[in-house]
C-alpha cells in the first residue's frame, strides 16, 4: 500500500537566491540518501522506491497501488495544495522527492533555477498520448517541453451553492463574474454563509487584476497595489484562506462561496451528490476571465530515483491511467488519447471540458519574478493579517 501524507507546510516566502540554489545543487550537500549499489556492467540499480509529492486531491484510488503491484516499486506518496510549499521544497533543494507537479508557470522559473532533470524521452514512450496544441501552448513556459508532462488542467473561478447565493443575493445575482466575491456590495450579503479564498497569492491577486481589467502578468507595482487595495475591502467578508478545505465545506454547505480549481469545486457537487444533502454546487468561469493552469508532472534534478520516476510518468501517460484520475478528480487531462477512456458523463460535462467560449475566457499564465513574488507575498500578508 501507498504511503500517504501531508508534507509539513513551510515558512511561505523563504526563497533563495538563485546562486545559493545553484551552489546547494552542485554541491550535492544535505541529508542525501547513499548512492544506489552499482550493477553489472557499472550501470546503477536503483532502490525499487519512488517518491512522489502532488496536489491534494488530484489522483484515482488505484492509480498508485496498480503502479506498484506492476512495477514492485514502493511508492511514498505526499500531498501539497499550494505551488508555494512546492516550490519553498524545491528551491531549498534535496527534497527527496522523485515527482513533483508544479502549475507551469512555477515550473517556468523553477527550470531556470535548474531544479529539474531534463526528461528522457526515450523511456516515455507513451509521450505520443499527448495533447500536441496543448504540448505547443506550453512550450511559452516550458521550450522545447524540456522538462514537464502535462497532468490536468483547470481555471481559477468560483465554486457556489446554487440556492444557498440566490436567497442571499435575492433576484440581484451576478452570477456570471467576480463581483461576486470581489464586490463588497455583494460580498458583504455572503459573509454568512461564508466566502473562502483559496490561500495563493498569485490565484486571488491575478484573478483580482482581471476583475479590474488589468493583465494578470503584469509586473507593474501600481498593478499589484490596485489588486491588494480591491481585495482588502472584501476581506472583512472571507471566512478562511485555504485551498482544499472548501472543498467539503462547500459540499456539506458550511460555505457558499469559494475562489476555487475547477475540478475542486466540481468535487464538492459530485460529494453533494453522493451524499444526498440537497447542497447544489456550480462552478463559475467568470465573464471577465479566470487564470489558465496546467499542471506539470516533472523530476527534480537531484531526485534519488529517476529512472523509477520516468516509469511513473510513462505509467500515468496511458491513456486509460489517467482517464481514470480524470473520472475520479473531473480534471480534464494533457492527454488526447484519454477522451476515448472517458464515460459520457464526465467527456460530455461542460463544467469538466467548457465549451469554446468558455475556453476562450482563460487566460495564460507566465512565471513571476522572484523579486515580484516578494512584493506579492508582502501584500498577501497585510491581506490575511488586516494590516
Ligand atoms: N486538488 C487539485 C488542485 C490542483 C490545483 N492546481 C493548481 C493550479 C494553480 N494555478
Amino acid at each position: 500500500m501507498p504511503t500517504i501524507r501531508w508534507a509539513r507546510r513551510l515558512d511561505r516566502g523563504r526563497f533563495f537566491a538563485p546562486a545559493v540554489v545553484g551552489i546547494l545543487l552542485l554541491a550535492g550537500c544535505g541529508s542525501k540518501p547513499a548512492g544506489p549499489p552499482t550493477g553489472p556492467g557499472g550501470t546503477k540499480a536503483e532502490a525499487p522506491v519512488l517518491n512522489v509529492y502532488n496536489w491534494s486531491d488530484y489522483i484515482a484510488p488505484d492509480t498508485i497501488s496498480r503502479f506498484e503491484k506492476e512495477t514492485g516499486i514502493k511508492v511514498n506518496y505526499d500531498v501539497y495544495d499550494t505551488n508555494e510549499v512546492l516550490e519553498t521544497k524545491l528551491l531549498t533543494g534535496h527534497s527527496g522527492y522523485d515527482v513533483v507537479v508544479p502549475s507551469a508557470f512555477f515550473l517556468e522559473r523553477q527550470a531556470r533555477e535548474g531544479v529539474f532533470l531534463p526528461l528522457d524521452r526515450s523511456k516515455l514512450p507513451n509521450y505520443h498520448n499527448l495533447d500536441e496544441k496543448l504540448l505547443a501552448r506550453l512550450t511559452a513556459n516550458d521550450p522545447d517541453n524540456r522538462y514537464g508532462v502535462p497532468y490536468m488542467w483547470q481555471a481559477t473561478g468560483i465554486g457556489y451553492n446554487v440556492d444557498k447565493v440566490k436567497a442571499a443575493l435575492g433576484g440581484d445575482v451576478p452570477l456570471d463574474s467576480w463581483a461576486l466575491v470581489f464586490d463588497p456590495k455583494y460580498a458583504a450579503k455572503l459573509k454568512d454563509c461564508g466566502i473562502t479564498f483559496l490561500d495563493s497569492p498569485p490565484e486571488v491577486l491575478d484573478s483580482a487584476q482581471i476583475y479590474l481589467g488589468i493583465d494578470p502578468n503584469s509586473e507593474r507595482l501600481e498593478d499589484l497595489a490596485a489588486a491588494e487595495e480591491l481585495v482588502k475591502k472584501v476581506r472583512p467578508y472571507v471566512r478562511y484562506f485555504h485551498s482544499s478545505q472548501y472543498i467539503n465545506d462547500l459540499a456539506n454547505g458550511e460555505v457558499c462561496v469559494s475562489v476555487a480549481y475547477t475540478g475542486d469545486a466540481l468535487q464538492a457537487r459530485d460529494r453533494a451528490k453522493e451524499s444526498a444533502n440537497g447542497v447544489n454546487i456550480a462552478f463559475l468561469v467568470p465573464k471577465e476571465g479566470a487564470v489558465f493552469e496546467v499542471d506539470m508532472m516533472a523530476i527534480p534534478a537531484d531526485a534519488p530515483h529517476p529512472d523509477n520516476a520516468h516509469r511513473f510518468l510513462n505509467y500515468i501517460m496511458r491513456p486509460e491511467v489517467v482517464a481514470e484520475i480524470s473520472t475520479y478528480k473531473k480534471y480534464p487531462s494533457g492527454n488526447a488519447a484519454a477522451i476515448a477512456f472517458l464515460p459520457p458523463s464526465v467527456r460530455d460535462d461542460p463544467a469538466v471540458y467548457p465549451p469554446p467560449d468558455v475556453v476562450a475566457r482563460f487566460k495564460d499564465h507566465r512565471a513571476e519574478s522572484l523579486t515580484y513574488t516578494r512584493y506579492e507575498n508582502r501584500a498577501w500578508t497585510r491581506i490575511r493579517t488586516g494590516r
